[in-house]
């Protein structure tokens, strides 16, 4: 507990002052109570004596230059941690920056708490022009899995235990919790006020499945002809890694995993059906989904890219997940750790086999697809000027040497041809722009997996897709923490060739040798042209453990129009695609 404010009664012959806390100490000893180590967060009017306090009571505060990339540090966390990531936020723009990152927290399903200083509640709530005026708790609302405010400070405990909870029970989500100035700044009895903090008890329950789910799931896999696993980044995040690959092993079932369950398997399992992904989706009929929801990632689990005839089986803790896309003949409601127990336990012995002719298909499509991308990785080996895969097999090199490194990666090309070049072995190593798609994500997540874990970060950036939280690099060397950012630099978004109708430069072009910005900040900036170079810089920057930025000049000319989905874009008489 951090000490308590003392105040002389002023009474003459009064035995002893009377201990008086303040809100700031009370949110301090509520996050201190539930654990929080660190906070991620941009200060100023009200809460900049929340973090100097924070700071001096033992709670590591991460200060950034904009409160999206602390929100998205806050949200790694999350992941990386099952503790919800905090952020720190003043009101109004700062509250409305950090938003973005809660709102993208929420659609992830990671587990953070925005908690932000807001203007005076009379003057708010009648417009009359405070300060920083913006009734936040009501822009909020839509965009978090739930958003609370406290009025007095006794209730501070209450409100961050409710915040707490809510992130973490059930589907994980980003909180808002809206703290006035005034209750910030309230007075109260210090033992008041001890008294109204608590510790949450369990704050996220496993969950259980019925037994009659669990066998209704066996009983459609184990008569499966083309039975498949597709492993998702909820997967990722329950740490669920012995049972899920237990009942993969023992059952023979190929599996595919998102972009961030890679790694829950080695990538190089001989059942990693991800080298002949589309012939996997096309052709299975009885499809477990594994903390993965049916959306857009998935083309929503219609024909053609599915069979018109698969049968889904989902593993997924929100019972409202089930049926928001196709039909679910056989719903697994629970956390993933216990109903892959439960499927384990219940299958035994040997209720399913994935059938050895689907195996063998699947197997022979993959050595088909592996020969067929030999061929473009060996010739981007020596191109130049530099492609992506050339940078990107560089530096898949180096970090089959480094495997402790975790990977940040976003962009459109330079998320696409990394996710499918670089093989994962461990999991919950690899974080990226997740469901949305979304750019600016790379420094805060590289910061927080710097912070939460001490191993080091290679951030693996498109240009465009850095220079979303590139101001951060200096949060990055102010910290010194083991980050290597790698930016591919085909100067624009997409690609950096697209001619101009005007004197201006195209919408897509950018101009930039990001390795000079580090210096200025005191870390360590390279260029690479050659795939040797990259490789060559990227080790001694891994091994230096330093903040380090590698601008690796790519051909403006590599690169296609938002990489893989292209098709998304709208294909009126203008398009060009
Ligand atoms: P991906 O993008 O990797 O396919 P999604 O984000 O679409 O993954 O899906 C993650 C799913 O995992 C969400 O529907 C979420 O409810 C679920 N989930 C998150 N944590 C757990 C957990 N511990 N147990 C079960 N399901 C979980
Ligand atoms: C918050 C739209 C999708 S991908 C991308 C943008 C701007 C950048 C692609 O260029 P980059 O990568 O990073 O140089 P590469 O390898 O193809 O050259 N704003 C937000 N999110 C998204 N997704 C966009 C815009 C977009």
């Amino acid at each position: 507990m951090t000490d308590a404010v003392t105040q002389d009664t002023g009474v003459e012959g009064a035995e002893e002052p009377a201990a008086l806390t303040d809100g700031i100490h009370l949110v301090v000893d509520a996050l201190k109570l539930n654990g929080v180590e660190t906070i991620y967060g941009v200060v100023g009017i009200p809460i900049t004596d929340l973090a100097r306090l924070a700071q001096a009571s033992g709670i590591r505060y991460i200060g950034f230059r904009h409160e999206s990339d602390a929100g998205h540090a806050a949200a790694a966390a999350g992941f990386l941690t099952q503790k919800p990531g905090i952020c720190l936020t003043v009101s109004a723009p700062g509250f409305l920056n950090g938003l973005v990152a809660l709102a993208n927290a929420t659609t992830n399903c990671f587990p953070m708490v925005q908690i932000s200083g807001s203007s005076e509640r009379h003057l708010v709530d009648l417009q009359r022009g405070d300060y920083e005026e913006m009734d936040q708790l009501a822009a909020a609302k839509p965009f978090a899995k739930a958003a609370f405010r406290v009025h007095r400070a006794e209730d501070i405990g209450r409100g961050i235990a409710r915040a707490i909870r809510t992130a973490i029970s059930g589907r994980p989500g980003g909180v808002y919790l809206d703290i006035p100035a005034a209750v910030l700044g309230e007075i109260i009895d210090a033992d008041r006020g001890a008294a109204s903090l608590w510790r949450l008890v369990d704050p996220a329950p496993r969950q259980l499945p019925q037994p009659e789910a669990v066998d209704r799931a066996i009983d459609l896999l184990s008569g499966a002809e083309r039975p498949l696993v597709v492993l998702g980044k909820g997967a990722a995040y329950a740490r669920a890694d012995e049972p899920i690959r237990e009942f993969i092993e023992t059952t023979g079932i190929p599996y595919v995993p998102m972009s961030m369950a890679k790694g829950l398997l080695p990538d190089d399992h001989p059942q990693s059906a991800a080298t002949a992904r589309s012939l996997a989706l096309r052709k299975a009929d009885v499809v477990m989904l594994v903390g993965a929801r049916l959306n857009w990632l998935l083309g929503h689990g219609d024909a053609p890219q599915w069979s018109p005839n698969a049968k889904f089986v989902q593993v997924d803790i929100a019972a409202n997940e089930m049926d928001s896309n196709q039909p679910i003949a056989a719903p697994l409601v629970g956390d993933v750790g216990s109903v892959m127990e439960a499927l384990v336990e219940r299958s035994k012995p040997g209720r399913i086999n994935a059938p050895a002719q689907w195996r063998e298909e699947l197997a022979a499509r993959s050595a088909q697809n592996v020969t067929k991308m030999a061929g473009r990785l060996k010739a981007a080996e020596t191109a130049h000027p530099m492609k992506f895969l050339g940078a990107l097999q560089a530096i898949r090199d180096v970090l089959k040497d480094n495997p402790r490194a975790y990977v940040v990666n976003e962009g459109a090309n330079a998320l696409d041809l990394a996710r499918n070049t670089i093989g994962m072995s461990v999991p919950r190593h690899r974080l990226d722009s997740g469901t949305w798609g979304v750019m600016g994500i790379g420094m805060g997540y590289a910061i927080a997996t710097a912070v939460e874990t001490g191993d080091p970060v290679v951030a693996i950036e498109g240009d465009s897709a850095f220079g979303f939280s590139g101001m951060e690099i200096e949060a990055v060397c102010r910290y010194n923490l083991p980050i290597v950012t790698v930016v591919l630099n085909n100067s624009g978004v997409y690609r950096g060739d697209d001619p101009s109708s005007t004197a201006d430069p195209a919408p897509t072009a950018l101009k930039a040798r990001h390795d000079l910005m580090i210096q200025a900040f005191g870390g360590k900036g390279y260029q690479a042209t050659t795939p040797a170079e990259v490789a060559t810089v990227l080790r001694e920057a891994l091994a230096a453990g330093v903040p380090a930025l590698i601008d690796c000049v790519i051909d403006p000319a590599d690169g296609t129009e938002s990489g893989n989905i292209a098709h998304l874009n709208p294909k009126g008489i203008t398009a060009k695609h």
